[in-house]
């Protein structure tokens, strides 16, 4: 496959040192065989995740030095606030910390206890903060996104009519469904599902059944410039349009949008809320001061706002996107063509190793796709996450584990951090443990915490 140089010189290094498999058999023992555990300098190449993981480039840094740092009213607030305005076409923005901050003050503001909000698929930070709130989260994607090789080209879709149906039972006296359902959500890309796009299309047809029944939409626009990028790729007549373009289209069939910034704003830390309605912002304005810090800055430093407004514009660049997509192929095509099961098609921030297929027989209660993260340590240094049993929780009833249909690693590739030798030197580790397959054992607990357990359990074979 053919990998066009990255469209950008390197100007700054930080060297990584590769340790033994000797030290790192010791290193993931003493971790509890969970990668979080594991001190990020003794990682060679970290695919934990893209978030807060970018390169910023010469002139985000250079937005550094013209950050005014006053507590009210920098004038990097108002830079973001017409960058969000350029790109997105929202009016009213409220800064945060990062994402799951600006989940905290849009759900505090609109959502309540006994309501349900549907999104293709949350994330797991926001079905958290749905359900802080007392409500309950439901996830209405096409089926297609649960079936690994399904090559269908917007896997990551709402269903319309699993939709339709869902809000004509919510409909109250006042005709719309909007006592019960605070919210439509759609997240782009949708990253629990393997970075899978959502069309234009798919997001008028949500906005027009929101429409029907009174609901407003809400974007989760971590990937939004990824998303864009496979619209222009893959959706018939789009082609010819600027990544800017289909941005703000995909953006106009939305009442607003979370931000995690660590993703597509390039920035090592920054979200924001963005909205049309006035009202809205002034309700939102109150929670954002008691958990954000003022108005202005959401948490941040004026430089950190400046970084996330530069970063905001540079994603669009469609060589910039070819390149970062590109890049995230590259890997996952060696694997491919190597035989080893991925989630197909391969996704625009990283590459999800289909564990159910590569380890086939160890069972779902012995954590297939937490042990290939062992794995892929010891083999080479390199870090992924589980995306499974682990990560999906237990029933808080019965204490039973719930078992997600897709079973994956997610090999997140940071933004313009590693090079295609990083790549190959990656695939080669992945396809060096796919062909000892079967020598490999699974995990049991030795500790498991109540609540968001993947983070800080600890494990030993099986
Ligand atoms: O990590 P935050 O709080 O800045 O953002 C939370 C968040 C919200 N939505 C989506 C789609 C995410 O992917 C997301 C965070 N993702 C992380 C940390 C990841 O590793 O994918």
């Amino acid at each position: 496959m053919s990998h066009e140089p990255e469209p950008y010189r390197i100007k700054v290094i930080e060297p990584i040192r590769k340790t033994s498999p000797e030290e790192r058999r010791r290193i993931i023992k003493e971790a509890g065989y969970n990668l979080f555990a594991v001190p990020s300098e003794d990682v060679f190449i970290d695919l934990l995740t893209d978030s807060g993981t970018s390169a910023m480039s010469d002139r985000q840094w250079a937005g550094l030095m013209v950050g005014d740092e006053a507590y009210a009213g920098s004038r990097n607030f108002f830079n973001l606030r017409d960058a969000v305005g350029r790109v997105m076409g929202f009016p009213f923005v409220i800064p945060t910390h990062q994402g799951r901050a600006a989940e905290h003050v849009l759900f505090s503001t609109l959502v309540k206890p006994g309501q349900v909000v549907p999104n293709n698929m949350h994330f797991d930070t926001t079905k958290a903060h749905v359900e802080h709130r007392g409500a309950r989260a439901v996830n209405l994607a096409i089926d297609a996104v649960y079936d690994p090789v399904s090559h269908n080209p917007f896997k990551g879709d709402m269903d319309l009519d699993k939709l339709e149906a869902f809000l004509k039972t919510k409909v109250g006296p006042d005709g719309t469904a909007r006592a019960e359902v605070p919210m439509v959500m759609v997240t782009v890309t949708c990253n629990s599902g393997g970075g899978q796009p959502v069309s234009l299309a798919n997001l008028r047809g949500v906005r027009q059944v929101a429409d029907r029944y009174g609901v407003p939409v809400f974007i989760d626009a971590a990937r939004f410039a990824e998303n864009a990028f496979f619209i222009k790729e893959r959706e018939p007549g789009q082609q010819g349009r600027s990544i800017a373009d289909i941005v703000k289209e995909m953006f106009s069939y939305a009442d607003g949008c979370t931000m995690s910034a660590k993703k597509d704003a390039l920035v090592n830390m920054g979200g924001f809320i963005a909205m049309r309605s006035e009202e809205l912002y002034r309700l939102a304005t109150v929670w954002a001061v008691l958990f954000e810090g003022f108005i202005t800055y959401g948490g941040l430093a004026g430089r950190d706002l400046e970084a996330m407004a530069r970063g905001l514009e540079e994603v669009l660049s469609e060589d910039y996107l070819r390149d970062r997509i590109g890049q995230v192929r590259y890997l996952g095509q060696q694997l491919l063509d190597a035989g080893v099961p991925i989630i197909e098609p391969i996704g625009g921030h990283a590459v999800y190793l289909d564990a159910k297929r590569f380890l086939p027989r160890i069972p779902q209660d012995r954590f297939p796709a937490q042990a290939l993260t062992v794995e892929l340590y010891i083999e080479g240094g390199v870090r992924g996450v589980e995306i499974g049993t682990v990560l999906e929780g237990s029933d808080p009833a019965t204490g039973e584990n719930i078992y997600p249909t897709l079973e994956m690693v997610r090999l997140a590739i940071p933004r313009r951090v590693y090079t295609s030798r990083h790549m190959d030197y990656v695939a080669d580790v992945v396809k060096r443990v796919h062909a000892r397959r079967d020598s490999v054992r699974g995990l049991k607990f030795t500790y498991e915490p109540p609540v968001l357990r993947h983070f800080t359990a600890r494990f030993e074979p099986a």
